[in-house]
C-alpha cells in the first residue's frame, strides 16, 4: 500500500469564501487524498510554511475576492525561495477568475485554474493524475526545517510501503538519504500529549498554550505532531491547522498526521515521528490525538511522551460514564474544558472525586480556551513549562544540577 496523496488547501488573505474549498476537500477525501486544510483568510506565508511542514505535494487555493494573479504568484515565488520547487500550486475560484487571468497565472507558474462548472470527479482526476505518482529524487532541503518535513515523510512512506517492500520500517529509514543535522548539545524536547473526546477543544487549548510559550520564551520553538483519523488506504480530512491561529508563527513547526487504519487516537508512524521531533531542536512538543473513546490510553506504549493531558468536555453523561474513561486514571492532569457550561461546576466536583479515588499526584483544571487570557489555561500552562517540569522530574534536576556545579 503507497502512502495516500497528501495536498493542503486554503483561501486566501481577506476571503471568506470557504463553501467551495469544503465541498472540494470531502470529495477529495473520498478519493483517498489525505487533506490539510488551513482554513481562509490565510497569507502567503502561512500557506508556505503549513506546505513545506507538512511536505504536500500540492496547494490548492480557492480565490473569489479578487487580487489572485498576484497572490499565486506569491506563494509560487516563495515556494522557491525557500527551495520548495516540488511543491506545485492549483486553483479556482468560481467566476472571479476569467480565462485570461488563468492564462497569466499559468505563465506564472500555476499548474492549473478550474472554472465554474467543472465537476468534482474532473478535479480529483487530476490531483491524482499529476500528485500521485511517487517523488523520484527530491531537491536537496534548503533549511533545517525542510530536511525534518522531509524525513517525517520518509517515515510514514515507509509505515505505508512496509509490507510491500518486506523490509521493517526501521531498515527503509536506515537506507535513506535524509540525516537529520542535530546539535549535539541539543537537549531533548519536553513532549506532551493531550488526548480526550472528539469536541473538548483541545486544539483551541493546544493553540493557547503555544501563544503563552512564545510570548515567554522570545527565542524558543515548539513542535505539534497532530492527528485526525483515517482508514487504511482511505483519505483524511486533518484540519487542525484550521483551528489554529497563534500557531501559524515560524518559531512553530507542526505537522498534522492521519491515524492510516491505527485505533487508539494515533498512527503507526507516530513513535518515530514522536522521538524524531524530540531530539530536533525543540523546548517542547506536542502531541495531539485524535478524538478518543472511553477505552483509549494512545500513550501508554509511548515511552516518550513525558506529561500527559486528558481534556474533557463537561458534558460527558453520568458520573457512572467517568468509571469507564481509563485516561482518567492515566493523565497527570485533567482539564475540564468549556467551564463556562452550565454543567461545568457538577463535572469539576464529579471528576475530583474519581481521580480522589487514583490516590495519585494528578491535577484538575477548569478552563476556557476559547477565551482569551483564560486564568485556567495561564494556570494550565505553568504547571506544564519547562521549570516546572524539569523541577519534578529527578533524572533532568540531577542533571541540572550537574551543569550548575
Ligand atoms: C456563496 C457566495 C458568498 C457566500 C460565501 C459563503 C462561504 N462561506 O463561502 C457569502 C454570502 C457569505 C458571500 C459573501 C461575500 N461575497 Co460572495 N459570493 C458567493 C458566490 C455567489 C458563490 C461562490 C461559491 O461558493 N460558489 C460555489 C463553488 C463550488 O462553485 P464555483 O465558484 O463555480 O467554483 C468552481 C471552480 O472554480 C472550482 N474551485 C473553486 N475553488 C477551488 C479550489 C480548488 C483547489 C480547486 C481544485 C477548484 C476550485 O470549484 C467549482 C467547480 O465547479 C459568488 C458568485 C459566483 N458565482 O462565483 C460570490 C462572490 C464571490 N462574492 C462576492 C463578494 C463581493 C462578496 C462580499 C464581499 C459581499 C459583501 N459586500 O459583503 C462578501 C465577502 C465575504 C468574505 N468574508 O470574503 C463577489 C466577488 C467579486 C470580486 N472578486 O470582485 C462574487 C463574485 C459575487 C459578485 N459577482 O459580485 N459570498
Amino acid at each position: 500500500m503507497a502512502s495516500p496523496i497528501r495536498i493542503l488547501t486554503a483561501v486566501p488573505i481577506c476571503d471568506g469564501h470557504d463553501s467551495a474549498i469544503n465541498t472540494i476537500n470531502l470529495e477529495f477525501i473520498r478519493h483517498g487524498i489525505e487533506v490539510v486544510y488551513l482554513g481562509y483568510h490565510r497569507s502567503v506565508g502561512d500557506i508556505v510554511r503549513a506546505a513545506i511542514q507538512e511536505d504536500v505535494r500540492a496547494i490548492g487555493i480557492s480565490s473569489y475576492n479578487g487580487g489572485h494573479i498576484e497572490f499565486f504568484a506569491k506563494v509560487i515565488a516563495l515556494l522557491r525561495k525557500r527551495g520548495a520547487n516540488d511543491i506545485k500550486v492549483f486553483g479556482g475560484g468560481g467566476g472571479t477568475i476569467t480565462h485570461q487571468d488563468a492564462a497569466v497565472m499559468k505563465r506564472k507558474g500555476v499548474d492549473n485554474i478550474f472554472f465554474a462548472g467543472t465537476s468534482l470527479a474532473e478535479m480529483t482526476d487530476y490531483v491524482r493524475k499529476h500528485y500521485g505518482k511517487p517523488r523520484r529524487k527530491r531537491p536537496r532541503a534548503k533549511s533545517p526545517e525542510q530536511e525534518l518535513a522531509h524525513k517525517l515523510t520518509e517515515i510514514e512512506n515507509a509505515y505505508a510501503t512496509v509490507s510491500r517492500k518486506r523490509q521493517t520500517p526501521n531498515e527503509r529509514i536506515r537506507h535513506s538519504s535524509f540525516v537529520i543535522r542535530h546539535s549535539p548539545r541539543a537537549e531533548r524536547a519536553q513532549v506532551i500529549g493531550f488526548t480526550g473526546p472528539g469536541g473538548a477543544g483541545k486544539t483551541t487549548l493546544i493553540d493557547e498554550l503555544v501563544l503563552r510559550f512564545l510570548n515567554q520564551n522570545p527565542q524558543g520553538r515548539i513542535a505539534i505532531l497532530s492527528h485526525d483519523p483515517s482508514v487504511i488506504g482511505e483519505g483524511a480530512l486533518l484540519g487542525d491547522r484550521a483551528t489554529m491561529i497563534n500557531s501559524q508563527n515560524d518559531r512553530v513547526f507542526m505537522r498534522s498526521m492521519a491515524t492510516r487504519g491505527q485505533a487508539g487516537g494515533l498512527s503507526p508512524a507516530t513513535q518515530e515521528c514522536l522521538a524524531l521531533l524530540a531530539r530536533s531542536g525543540f523546548d517542547y512538543v506536542i502531541i495531539e490525538t485524535v478524538g478518543t473513546g472511553q477505552e483509549a490510553m494512545p500513550f501508554q506504549k509511548n515511552g516518550i511522551v513525558d506529561r500527559t493531558v486528558l481534556v474533557m468536555n463537561p458534558d460527558y453523561g453520568s458520573r457512572l460514564q467517568l468509571q469507564k474513561i481509563v485516561m482518567l486514571d492515566l493523565a497527570d492532569i485533567v482539564v475540564v474544558n468549556k467551564s463556562d457550561l452550565q454543567r461545568a461546576r457538577t463535572a469539576h466536583t464529579e471528576i475530583e472525586q474519581r481521580l480522589e479515588q487514583n490516590r495519585r499526584d494528578q491535577r484538575l483544571i477548569d478552563t476556557v480556551a476559547k477565551r482569551h487570557r483564560d486564568a485556567g489555561v495561564d494556570e494550565l500552562f505553568k504547571l506544564i513549562s519547562r521549570e516546572n517540569l524539569v523541577g519534578r522530574d529527578p533524572r533532568a534536576r540531577r542533571a541540572r544540577e550537574r551543569r550548575n556545579t
